[in-house]
Formats: structure tokens, sequence, C-alpha cells
């Protein structure tokens, strides 16, 4: 059997796993591949991804062609000011469980379309200055989302770094473009007609989205090419913010183990460094 054939079989054993006990997923994963050294790297590369889906510790890469490396681009953020206090965690390469409870109840209902559409598993806990109004609570939810995201990425090896997608609502029509450049930088171009969705301020949609721009180092354009509906036109933005961001996040199988850019650099510690070396 090919190697490229047994790293298939390996990813395919570990997709079929997913939902058994651990000592089971290895059992399965042993049993189907052959008692070959290259059976036995596929074979730890699976143990070392179970591992770390299992209980959340990082492995390393394992130098097998076709697999990514078997870390796992989760994040947890905890940030805490005297406005706010907001733990957020997520995981890029989840299945869309959502649990999130920031205390604004339309914030909540984005925050499951960004799971959900974006397949990430995320975890989101805020309490805020509600008493003044929604506006910093929601700005630091998109901070510390941000900054999860940044860090899942990490140096952004074999992601496909550009993502988009046009998401209707009924009438509405948004597109988001995304690229994991490493500037924050947002282009917002959506036209909500009322001050209000229920009690949400929908002036905070440009606020939450900027905050997740700057912390996450991402170009990010917002574009709304149709809708009349306030909240039809917010709810194609998230499912749109989504699907790019699915898009962006997903390794490349031609070129995992680079940085996706020409310069050979998307953060600032890589650019640094990169200088250091000169
Ligand atoms: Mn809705």
């Amino acid at each position: 059997m090919s190697e490229q054939r047994l790293v298939q079989r390996c990813s395919a054993f570990v997709a079929l796993t997913a939902r058994m006990s651990a000592r089971r997923q290895l059992r399965v994963c042993w049993e189907g591949l052959p008692r070959t050294n290259a059976g036995r790297r596929a074979l730890r590369c699976s143990r070392l991804r179970l591992y770390a889906i299992g209980d959340g510790h990082h492995s390393s890469e394992t130098g097998l062609p076709g697999i990514p490396a078997c870390t796992r681009r989760a994040a947890s953020v905890h940030r805490e000011t005297r406005e706010t206090d907001v733990r957020v965690q997520l995981n890029i390469d989840g299945t869309g469980v959502c649990r999130v409870r920031t205390g604004i109840p339309f914030l909540d209902h984005m925050l499951h379309q960004v799971s959900a559409h974006g397949l990430v598993d995320l975890e989101v806990h805020a309490v805020g200055d509600y008493e003044i109004d929604d506006h910093h609570t929601n700005e630091d939810v998109g901070i510390a989302f941000g900054m999860a995201l940044a860090q899942a990425v990490g140096e952004k090896r074999g992601i496909q770094r550009f993502g988009h997608f046009v998401a209707p609502l009924d009438e509405a029509l948004v597109q988001v473009v995304m690229d994991f450049s490493g500037r924050g930088y947002l282009n917002y171009e959506l036209q909500i007609p009322t001050e209000r969705v229920g009690s949400y301020d929908t002036q905070l949609v440009r606020e939450f989205f900027a905050a997740i721009a700057s912390n996450a180092q991402l170009t990010l354009h917002i574009r709304q090419l149709a809708g009349l509906n306030s909240h039809h036109i917010i709810e194609a933005t998230f499912k749109a913010f989504a699907r790019a961001l699915r898009m962006a996040c997903e390794i490349d199988p031609r070129r995992q183990h680079q940085i996706p850019s020409s310069k050979g650099a998307l953060t600032d510690q890589q650019a640094l460094r990169s200088v250091d070396g000169a």
C-alpha cells in the first residue's frame, strides 16, 4: 500500500471513529492498517490526532505527506476589564457545537450562525455593563473572538488564507471577503435600515466586525448587495462571514506546511524573525 493510500485510510479512520471512545478509536485504526513502518507512522498520526482531540494537548507534525500537522487549531481567551468579563473558547476544526451566552440575545443568535455555518465549535460567556448599553460587551466579545481566532490559526501554515462567500437570506444578499493578511482592515458597506433589531443597536454590527478584524489581523470586506429587512441583512452577513471564515481557515492540501505568502510571513513575529535572520 502506498504511503499516500495509508494516509487516506488513516484520515478516513479518524473521521469514522470520531464518536467512539478513545480506546476503541485506536483499535479500529490499528486493525485497519498494515504492520509496516509507514502503517505505524500513520497510526501514530491518528493516535496523536485523537489524543489532541481528546484532551486538548498539542502534538507535533507527522512528517507524512497528505496529513496536516496534528495540532489542535483551538484557542481559549479570557479578557477582563472594568467594563466586561469575556471568555471565548473556539475550535476552527469543529462541527458546529455552540454554547454562547453574552447577555445580548441577538448577538447570541448571530454567534450561533458563525458556529453552525463556519463549523466552529464555540463557547462564549460574557458579562458586562449592560446598564450603560450593550456597546462594551458587544465590542469585547468581538475582541476576544478575534484574539482567539488569531491564536487558533497560529502562524497560518497551510491555510487557504483567502475566503469569500455571498449569502442570501430571502431578499437580503451579503458578500464577505477576507484575507488572513496579518493586517487588520475593515471595509464595511452595510446599510441597515432600522436603528434596532429587537433590543440590539444595529450600529454594533460594525463595531463587532471591526474588533474581529483588528484582533485577528484580518482584512475584511463586507458588502451588501441587496436587502430590506435589518434582521435579514445582519444574519446574511454573519452567515457569509462564517462560510468565508471556514474557507480561509481550511488546510490547502497542496501546501500544507507552507506559509501562504510570497514574502514568507503573515504575522509580525515571522517578519521580525526574518529581519533577525537577515
Ligand atoms: Mn434570525
